[in-house]
Formats: C-alpha cells, sequence, structure tokens
C-alpha cells in the first residue's frame, strides 16, 4: 500500500515534469529563428500578392489573381452602374496607394519611392466617378496621409528625387472633393459621393453608423497636416450628431437616414455596419487626446459589454431594448479583441480571440457568419474575402502579453492562407468557406492589413520607440505631441501592457486602466466595468488570489485545478 502510494507519488511528479517541460517547450517553440522564418514567409506572401497587382492589374484598383486582370473596385463600391465613369479611366491605383505603409514596415524604401513618384505624377481625382465616401476615406485618403508622413520623415532616403510633398496635396483636394457630402441638414455625410460632380441628384439617404461615424482620423490627421480645419469639423460634427441619436442604453442603430436623422436599422452589433465606429472613438482619444471622444467611448464600451457580450460572443440587439436580435458571429467582429487590448481589458480579449480561433480552425478560415445558435455556417454569407481582423487582434494581443501562443495562432494563420487561398496570379478570396471555392478578387486591404499585421506580428522593429495608431485601414499615424490636446500618461510604453516582456514582472496595470476600471454611477445604481487583469499575463496562476476580476460581470475570477484562471463553475 505504502510503495504503491510513493509510485503514484512518482508517476504524478514525472507528469507535472512533462507537463512543465511541454509548457517550456511551447514557450520556447517560438526562437529568434523561427520568428525570422515566419517574417520571411509573410515577406513572401506581400510580394506574392503585390508583384502580382503590378504586373496585371496596376495602375488599376485590385487584382483579380485567377483570370490576372484588373477591378476598378473603387468607383464600384459606390457606381453599380458603369457608365459613370470615363471611357479612358484606369482606376486609382488603390492597391498602390494602400501598399505603400506596408512596403515600409517591410523596411522596401526603394518601392516606396518608386510608388510614391508613379503617384504623385499620374494620380488625379478629377474623374467623374462615384465611390462610397467610407471606402475612400478609410483606403484612399487614409493612405495617402500615413504615406506623406512616412516619406516626409524619411526624406533623406529619397534617391531619384526630392519628396516635394505631393501626396498631401492629393490627399488635400481629394478631402476637398469630400466636403460637399456633408452638407446636409443634419451634418451627417451622404454615403456616395461623385469626385467631379458632388453629391448627385436623388442620392441616397441612407448611410451606415461607421460610413459617418468613422471619418475623424481621416479627416482630423488631413486637418493638422494642411492647417484647414473643415475636414476635422466636418467629420466631427457628424460624430457629435451621430453620438446624440443614441438610445437611453447608449446604443446606436446599424443603418440611418442622413437628410432626417432617423434610424432605419435599430439592431447593432459590433460587426459590419458599427465596427469602426466604436475603434475610432478609441482611436481619436489616442491620437488627438480629446476627453469627448474618451467620455463617448467609455460610455459605448460600458452598453457593448452590458448589452452585446454573451460570455466570449457577441450578438446583436435593439439598441431601444438591448434584446437581443441575431446570434451571429461575423467576421468582421474579430477586430474587437485588438480593441479592447488597446483600453487594456486583455482578458476580455483574450476569451474572445480564443473563440474566434475556434472557428478559423474548425473552417479553416473565418467564415464571413456562423450561426451561434447552431454552430454552423450562415446559409449564404460562407465567404472569406481575405480579411485582416483576426491576425489584427493577434498582433495586439501578442504585443500586449508576449505570449507565445499568439505566434501559434499567427503560424497557424498564415498556413491557412497559403494553403487555401494562394494561386498562381496572387491571394484569392474564398466564396464558399465549406468547398474552398475561390472568388476573382484580392481585396486591397490585404495588402495594406492582412499582411502588414502579420508580418509586425514577427517583426515590430517598425514601431521601435515610436507610437503609432493603425487606422482601420491599418495605416499608421504618428501619435504627436502638437496635435495633442492632452498626451495620455497611460500611453507610454513604459507602463504600457505591451512593455511586460517579462512574465515575473507582471503588474496588474493596463492601458487606460484607471480610466476604465473605476466605478460609476448611474443614479443609485452602481455600474462598473471592473476589470482587473489577472497576476500573469499568460493566465497561469497558482491561487485565487491571482486572479483577476472579469470586466462583463465583475466576478472575480479562480484558478481552476489545471492552474489557469477563468469563470470556472462550481464542481459539486
Ligand atoms: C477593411 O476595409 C477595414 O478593416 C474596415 O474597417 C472593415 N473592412 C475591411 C477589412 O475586412
Amino acid at each position: 500500500m505504502g510503495s504503491s502510494r510513493c509510485e503514484k507519488r512518482f508517476v504524478v511528479a514525472l507528469l507535472v515534469l512533462l507537463l512543465f517541460a511541454f509548457v517550456n517547450s511551447r514557450g520556447s517553440a517560438f526562437t529568434h529563428k523561427k520568428k525570422v522564418q515566419m517574417r520571411e514567409k509573410v515577406r513572401k506572401m506581400f510580394y506574392h500578392a503585390y508583384d502580382n497587382y503590378m504586373a496585371h492589374a496596376f495602375p488599376h484598383d485590385e487584382l483579380k489573381p485567377l483570370t490576372k486582370t484588373f477591378t476598378d473596385s473603387l468607383s464600384e463600391l459606390g457606381n453599380l452602374n458603369l457608365e459613370y465613369l470615363p471611357q479612358n479611366y484606369n482606376g486609382s491605383a488603390l492597391s498602390l496607394i494602400e501598399s505603400l505603409s506596408s512596403l515600409i514596415v517591410l523596411g522596401n524604401f526603394t518601392e516606396f519611392e518608386r510608388g510614391v513618384i508613379w503617384l504623385s505624377e499620374n494620380l488625379t481625382f478629377d474623374v467623374d466617378a462615384r465611390v462610397n465616401l467610407f471606402e475612400c476615406n478609410i483606403r484612399v485618403l487614409g493612405g495617402l496621409i500615413s504615406a506623406h508622413i512616412l516619406a516626409s520623415e524619411n526624406k533623406s532616403l529619397f534617391t531619384n528625387s526630392l519628396y516635394d510633398e505631393r501626396l498631401l496635396h492629393l490627399a488635400q483636394d481629394l478631402g476637398q472633393r469630400f466636403l460637399p457630402a456633408f452638407e446636409t441638414p443634419t451634418g451627417l455625410p451622404y454615403a456616395l459621393i461623385n469626385l467631379k460632380h458632388g453629391v448627385i441628384e436623388n442620392e441616397t439617404t441612407e448611410t451606415s453608423t461607421s460610413g459617418c461615424g468613422s471619418l475623424i482620423l481621416e479627416m482630423g490627421a488631413l486637418s493638422r497636416l494642411t492647417g484647414d480645419s473643415r475636414f476635422e469639423r466636418a467629420a466631427l460634427r457628424a460624430l457629435r450628431k451621430l453620438w446624440s441619436m443614441r438610445s437611453s442604453l447608449n446604443l446606436l442603430g446599424t443603418t440611418l437616414n442622413v437628410l432626417t436623422g432617423e434610424w432605419i436599422e435599430y439592431s447593432s452589433g459590433i460587426g459590419a455596419g458599427v465596427d469602426s465606429f466604436y475603434e475610432y472613438l478609441m482611436k481619436a482619444y489616442i491620437l488627438f487626446g480629446r476627453d469627448e471622444y474618451w467620455d463617448m467611448f467609455h460610455s459605448a464600451y460600458l452598453a457593448v459589454q452590458k448589452y452585446f457580450r454573451h460570455g466570449p460572443w457577441y450578438h446583436e440587439a435593439d439598441m431601444r431594448s438591448g434584446k437581443a436580435t441575431y446570434w451571429q458571429l461575423t467576421s468582421l467582429q474579430a477586430f474587437w479583441p485588438g480593441l479592447q487590448t488597446l483600453v487594456g481589458d486583455i482578458s476580455a480579449a483574450n476569451l474572445s480571440h480564443r473563440e474566434f480561433f475556434y472557428v478559423w480552425k474548425k473552417y479553416g478560415v473565418l467564415p464571413e457568419r456562423y450561426l451561434l445558435e447552431h454552430a454552423t455556417l450562415h446559409p449564404t454569407e460562407k465567404y472569406y474575402p481575405l480579411r485582416p481582423e483576426f491576425a489584427e487582434s493577434t498582433y495586439y494581443l501578442y504585443q500586449a502579453t508576449k505570449d507565445p501562443w499568439y505566434l501559434e495562432v499567427g503560424e497557424s494563420i498564415i498556413s491557412s492562407l497559403n494553403n487555401h487561398t494562394k494561386v498562381d496570379g496572387g491571394f484569392a478570396s474564398v466564396r464558399d468557406v465549406s468547398t474552398m471555392k475561390h472568388e476573382d478578387h484580392q481585396h486591397s486591404f490585404f495588402l495594406s492589413e492582412t499582411c502588414k499585421y502579420l508580418y509586425l506580428l514577427y517583426d515590430d522593429s517598425f514601431l521601435a520607440g515610436r507610437n503609432f495608431v493603425f487606422t482601420t485601414e491599418g495605416h499608421p499615424l504618428p501619435v504627436r505631441s502638437l496635435w495633442h490636446e492632452r498626451l495620455p500618461m497611460t500611453y507610454n510604453p513604459s507602463n504600457w501592457t505591451s512593455s511586460f516582456k517579462d512574465d515575473t514582472k507582471a503588474t496588474r496595470v493596463s492601458a487606460l486602466e484607471s480610466q476604465v476600471c473605476p466605478e460609476m454611477i448611474y443614479g443609485s445604481k452602481v455600474e462598473s466595468a471592473c476589470h482587473v487583469p489577472d497576476l500573469r499575463v499568460n493566465h497561469r496562476c497558482t491561487s485565487d488570489a491571482e486572479c483577476g476580476i472579469d470586466s462583463t460581470n465583475c466576478r472575480k475570477r479562480t484558478c481552476s485545478a489545471a492552474s489557469y484562471c477563468g469563470l470556472w463553475p462550481f464542481v459539486h
């Protein structure tokens, strides 16, 4: 009996040792060499996409990788009737504009310079093309502004000529062409604008929350760079109007009428039609330091956590009642853990990120829509158009925690993309994730976002010593004290969560934690975001005392038998 107990102890000790060895080997699985290999894989992916675009589609907007032809998608986004386009229209080199900041992140200044010179000499917005204001803002205006800043910072590297600020002039010209869209009684902009003629007669008056509520980063940056305040004023007026339309629950709908300021679709979530609205409130606060943005974001964030969140998932709800409407996961929602990481709500981010990864693994890539109640694909929205959101969140979570598990997730994303979407002529969208049948389209955000976030996951030297905010299209904008009304003390690399490189030094602080965590009194009710991170960034623990407080329901997390903090159910 005594010896068998001893044997058991020995076996247990051995198992513990093996587990330790396994955990350590997982931790060290990503050696520097492996990171370099992964980075090089992503580099190859980017150039496979970029070179094919340049060979078969440039200067048109996007590549059709199966037929090695092109699509002028920017105008098509807003202009279903192609007869609006002039006959000799050659597109707006959209994928080149989108690639510029990625080329700098990859360290290819020569190709960046070539692109800047070509655009400076050839790009014009004086075309009779009807474009989607939001898409044109995040892709073209954002791409040009970011590239202008990067070109100005690296002026001395230009070999063939001096950088003459031409990208900024182009951005200013484009911004001016946007302004007529804002001339509505509400200040909410039309969704579509003709670049040459302004708002056309009988233009649709319907737009989305993200369409009119996420213009402030690019328009604000344009005003700061040019000294012309009209752009920022227009975007801010629209944002304030939109915020004033929130319900008493601090929720917004998805679509609205720009002339009357009335909601059309009352159901909303954190995905399509709304996503970047939340993102831009938080990022505008970081970029411009205005408390107004933080106040809006804070209220909106609490409302999302309260009415949309169900465990790690986010469903949709009616803005008036807060009652759940659609129980669906959408691919666009996958940006949310990244945004939560910026806020410092790491454990909530980690939980959701794991669920997105579960669905990613189930299908090989993320389907556009997934029915949570039935754990199945949506009957029609089964596609995966090379979206970046899941890679983006993986990048943010790795930056904040340095947990090598996220590097493994990145590896899995990279192999899925290479296995399922790489074709001879570039990277093709997936039409149906259950068959992996392709669609002839390489979206420009694959170049500006998907590849960029994956590259930064393994090599973030571009960011060394600098603070950048990435726009919703992945274009970096520097956080400048000159643009700031008040530099947030917490947005400082030394006390930001990204500095937690060493597990033993981790402390329970998070970016902007002081503003997320305090209790707020609404009437007599105490409401709180109450997030306290777990002691260790990898959520490992030896006792309950090392676990934090869950941000959604404010319940204390406990340490499981497997030494992991979580909201574990009681086992009787
Ligand atoms: C991108 O254009 C942007 O990330 C946008 O905010 C959402 N959709 C695509 C990528 O999926």
